[in-house]
């Protein structure tokens, strides 16, 4: 989502452009030399107006409006971006666009009306310098666009619009070995803000439908209270992502934690979470409890099945 927007050119690139686009201009040679001078001016000014006004026009098209993203991108968004600078910089982009083509028709007006070619060469110049020192002007917020389109890029690759299982639980209890069972296709890592570790995406077809099944590796396999305020917000943003969490829990502790510790972190998931939480019991081949939990072994495979059924129950589809 939104790898599409272009690399936002410097101002002085922009300026660049234009003079080189311009340079390369030709009109139909006219026996009369100060018409010939007027239409090469008036076309170089519009020709040099498209470049700057394309330019322009073609980011402030392709930066999304962060209000109408998905809650799931604009949460994180706005713990990444100061959502009014944002504004203000595609605002700008806007302001200058229309003073450009302004100057253009103003210009192009002045050219028609003189009587010597120097004058006609001056006024193109004259349009020149105050289109480039109105790109100059917005060269700060050309530059914070360009850290914003990074920024952009590295928000997770992901449908949010897809039904989607989110995998919880403490390390070692067989997240990764779920989600790489329950795929069809080899899971793929997606950056996600504030872990180095990413996300992994997986798909599964259940019932003829396209699930995505993430694992979410360093977000919620620890307690959240250990966080700081904005971590904790990038990892609440999952619940925008998720229509059902299955929180694994590993009853033969060979993960390392107590089920205790492991109950803890469940029941802090589920104060956080608002969406429908299925505990399910993994290595199952190792340890069966008496418990009315779903039991599966992700390594054996016993019980996926009845789990995929379990989860599609949840979603609504
Ligand atoms: N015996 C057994 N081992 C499992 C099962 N699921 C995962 N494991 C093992 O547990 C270890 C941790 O699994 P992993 O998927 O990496 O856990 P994660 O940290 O939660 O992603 C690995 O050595 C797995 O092979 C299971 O159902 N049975
Ligand atoms: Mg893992």
């Amino acid at each position: 989502m939104y790898r599409n927007i272009p690399t936002v050119l410097t101002a002085e690139e922009i300026i660049d452009k234009m003079f080189r686009r311009s340079k390369k201009v030709e009109v139909p040679l006219s026996k009369n030399r100060l018409r010939f001078h007027k239409n090469l001016s008036i076309a170089k000014i519009y020709t040099a107006r498209d470049v700057a006004v394309s330019t322009l026009k073609k980011y402030v098209d392709s930066f999304p409006y962060i209000n109408k993203l998905h809650p799931f991108y604009r949460t994180l968004l706005d713990l990444l971006v100061d959502k009014d600078e944002y504004k203000k910089a595609l605002a700008s982009l806007v302001w200058a666009m229309e003073k450009i083509s302004g100057f253009a028709d103003k210009y192009a007006r002045k050219i028609k009306g003189v009587g010597k070619v120097e004058e006609a060469i001056k006024f193109r110049k004259e349009f020149y310098g105050r289109t480039s020192s109105i790109l100059k002007q917005i060269a700060p917020k050309l530059r914070y666009l360009g850290q914003v389109r990074d920024i952009i890029r590295k928000l997770p690759d992901i449908n949010p619009e897809l039904p989607t299982v989110v995998i919880a639980g403490y390390p070692n209890v067989g997240k990764s070995e779920l989600v790489s069972k329950m795929s069809t296709a080899k899971p793929e890592i997606a950056s996600y803000p504030f872990t180095t570790k990413g996300i992994v995406v997986g798909h599964m077809e259940i019932r003829g439908r396209r699930v995505q099944i993430v694992d979410t590796p360093g977000l919620l396999d620890r307690p959240l209270e250990k966080r700081n305020r904005i971590e904790k917000e990038a990892i609440l943003a999952l619940k925008y992502l998720a229509d059902v969490i299955v929180f694994l829990l590993d009853p033969s502790e060979t993960c390392g934690y107590s089920m205790d510790e492991q109950l803890k972190l469940l029941k802090e998931i589920k104060k956080d979470f608002d969406i429908p939480i299925l505990e399910v019991e993994n290595k199952v081949d190792l340890l069966c409890t008496d418990s009315q939990r779903i039991k599966i072994s992700a390594k054996t495979g016993e019980g996926l099945e009845k789990l995929m059924g379990e989860v599609i129950a949840r979603m609504e589809l």
